[in-house]
C-alpha cells in the first residue's frame, strides 16, 4: 500500500515517522509545497487551491491508497474540496484536544498552533465539545513553524525567543500542551526546556497512523503487521518539494527514522 502525505514543509515528516512506525509495510510519498511555505498567513483560497491542485498532479503519477493532508493549517480549509475531488479517503489533522482534555490534571492547557489554525472556529467547537472543563490558553505564534522548517539546515531554534513566545504558557501553568501543527513536534527538545513543568505534550501523529490504518483495512490493503520492507527499499518511496530543498534533507529524513 502506499500513502501520500502532504504539507506545507517538513512538519508532515512527524506525521510520516508515525505511520511508518505504525504501518512499517507501506510506502509513502511525501509531498511538500515549501515554495508556497508558510500557509500559516495565506488566505484560505490560497491554501485550498494550491494544497488540492498539488495533491491532484502527484496523484496523477503515483496512485495512493489514503492521502494524509499532515498540515492543521491547510486540514481546517481545504479537506472538503478535496474530497470533492476524489474517491481515495483522506484524512485530515485536527489539533489534539479531545486527548489533551483526557491527561490535564489540573485542567489547564495550552495549546500552540500557527496563527491561522488558532483563529479558525472550528477550534472554539473542539473546545467546547471535549475540554469545556478546562481552561485552554490558545497561543499562535508565526516564528515556531519557521524555526522549524530551518532545523532541515541545521540552524537551532533561538531558545530565548522560544522561551519568551511561551511565558503566557508558563503563567498559566498548563501541565498539558497540545501541537497543534505538524512541525511542531520537532521542536519538542526545545520546547521542554521552555516549559518543564509541563507533564503531557500531546500530538496527532499517532491517532492519523490509526486513521490511515483503518481506510487501508477498509480497502483490503493493510500490511500484515510483521511485514518487514524488503531490504533496500526507501521509506519514503519519492519526496517532492515545489521549492528549493536543503542540501541536508536526507541526513534530515534519516535522523527521523524515515
Ligand atoms: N505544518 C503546518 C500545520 O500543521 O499547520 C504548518 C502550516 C504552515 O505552513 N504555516
Amino acid at each position: 500500500p502506499r500513502v501520500l502525505v502532504f504539507d506545507s514543509g517538513v512538519g508532515g515528516l512527524s506525521v510520516a515517522s508515525c505511520i511508518h512506525q505504525a504501518l512499517p509495510g507501506a510506502e509513502l510519498v511525501y509531498l511538500a509545497d515549501n515554495a508556497g511555505f508558510p500557509y500559516g498567513d495565506k488566505p484560505e483560497q490560497v491554501v485550498i487551491e494550491r494544497s488540492c491542485g498539488l495533491i491532484m498532479e502527484c496523484l496523477a503519477r503515483w496512485c495512493c491508497d489514503v492521502i494524509v493532508i499532515a498540515c492543521n493549517t491547510a486540514s481546517t480549509v481545504a479537506l472538503p474540496s478535496l474530497r470533492s475531488r476524489t474517491d481515495i479517503p483522506v484524512v485530515g489533522v485536527v489539533p489534539a484536544v479531545k486527548p489533551a482534555a483526557a491527561c490535564s490534571e489540573n485542567r489547564r492547557i495550552g495549546l500552540l498552533a500557527t496563527p491561522a489554525t488558532v483563529r479558525r472556529p472550528y477550534l472554539d467547537d473542539l473546545v467546547r465539545e471535549f475540554a469545556v472543563d478546562c481552561q485552554v490558553v490558545r497561543l499562535g505564534h508565526p516564528g515556531l513553524v519557521l524555526w522549524a522548517e530551518a532545523l532541515v539546515s541545521g540552524a537551532e531554534p533561538p531558545q530565548q525567543e522560544l522561551d519568551q513566545a511561551m511565558q503566557p504558557l508558563r503563567e498559566a501553568g498548563v501541565d498539558t500542551v497540545v501541537l497543534g501543527c505538524t512541525h511542531y513536534p520537532l521542536l519538542l527538545p526545545w520546547l521542554r526546556k521552555s516549559l518543564p513543568d509541563v507533564r503531557y505534550w500531546v500530538e496527532s501523529g499517532e491517532a492519523i497512523a490509526r486513521r490511515v490504518a483503518y481506510w487501508l483495512e477498509e480497502a483490503g490493503r493493510l500490511p500484515e503487521a510483521e511485514t518487514p520492507r524488503e531490504a533496500g527499499l526507501p521509506v519514503v518511496r519519492e519526496a517532492c518539494f515545489t521549492g528549493e530543498v536543503a542540501p541536508q534533507m536526507d541526513l534530515f529524513l534519516a535522523e527521523m527514522g524515515i
